[in-house]
């Protein structure tokens, strides 16, 4: 099999972006449309002003938009988009209702396997069920995945973050050959986490690698100041901005030699008056390298409460 073309860009709302693809742009109201060629994915999440930016996923080939009730797909080659968006009440009901539909539609084009999951969802912290929001997701995610018999190993980077909006949004891409699943060194496999930060164990790797034609793709989850499986630095969003691109680059290390220069970051600030000393450590980080990486800022709530910021992001 060729390498697969999948490309990954981050580029100002003004820009004239792909018109093929999947969209991801971050205005209201929270959904999804499909268009002849693309799909138009809103998560519900703000982003931070001045800044507008559109993330544009494209692949190879014409691609084929498939409709199948709260299921939008756009078909390619060697890539499939898959999306879900749907009422957020009921969490753990809709969240596995929704990962038993997606991967199903996925199987059935023959796209066996994940290597990226988005998913956004309202009121991160409110309890249902006598459940945290986040934890029900977690129980919806993983008996969805153990049903569908998906190994460990083989688990897609994911970003899961608490939108401003009440609507459960899920995309994600699917190959027909798999991924590499990458762990951090630094931090325990999120699904090997003790049982007390969620009943089944969140579903998803630090990272995952993929050879395109252009080269490996590396496809970073939203990574925050856990070492370990604890929380590092309540309080205090400088130092957990430092330990999490420490985990960033510790997992950059691991995901092989002569890797692609990071692209594009996408930074979850659950206070955006933490904005600017957060740029401040960013600035300093990556100050080394040339051309830097895009970054966009966006409010979000990372899923434990002390948790202050996320970023996630793509090495292309
Ligand atoms: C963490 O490392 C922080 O449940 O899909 C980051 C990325 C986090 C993805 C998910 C959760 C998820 O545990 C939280």
């Amino acid at each position: 099999m060729p390498p697969l073309t999948l490309r990954s860009q981050l580029m100002p709302e003004a820009a004239a972006g792909p018109e093929t693809g999947m969209h991801i742009r971050l205005r209201e109201p929270a959904g999804i449309d499909s268009g002849p060629g693309h799909l138009e994915i809103r998560p519900g999440l703000h982003p931070l002003a001045p800044d507008h930016y559109v993330e544009y996923w494209t692949a190879s080939g014409t691609p084929t938009p498939i409709h199948e009730g709260p299921v939008r797909l756009l078909e390619h080659e060697d890539v499939l988009f898959a999306t879900w968006s749907g009422p957020d009440n009921g969490l753990r009901e809709q969240t596995e209702h929704a990962y038993r539909a997606l991967l199903a539609a996925c199987r059935a084009r023959g796209f066996e396997h994940l290597a990226r999951v988005w998913n956004y969802f309202g009121d991160i912290h409110a309890e249902e069920d006598g459940l945290e929001r986040y934890q029900a997701f977690c129980m919806g995610r993983a008996t969805a995945l153990e049903t569908l018999e998906i190994p460990l190993a083989s688990m897609p980077a994911a970003t899961a973050i608490g939108s401003d909006q009440r609507q459960l949004v899920i995309y994600l891409i699917a190959t027909r050959t798999p991924a590499e699943s990458l762990e951090n060194p630094r931090q325990v496999s999120a699904y090997h986490y003790p049982a007390r930060y969620s009943p089944k164990s969140p579903t998803f790797a630090r990272a995952t690698r993929l050879e395109t034609a252009d080269g490996p793709l590396i496809l970073l989850s939203g990574t925050a100041s856990i070492v370990g499986h604890e929380s590092r630095h309540p309080d205090d969003v400088v130092a957990q901005a430092r330990e999490t691109l420490a985990n960033l680059r510790s997992l950059h290390d691991t995901a092989g030699h002569e890797l692609p220069r990071p692209a594009w970051l996408r930074v979850y600030l659950r206070h955006p008056e933490d904005r600017p000393k957060v740029a401040a450590v960013l600035a300093e980080h990556y100050h080394d390298v040339h051309p830097g990486p895009i970054v966009q800022w966006v409010r979000g709530d990372v899923c434990r409460r002390e948790l202050l910021l996320e970023i996630e992001g793509v090495h292309a």
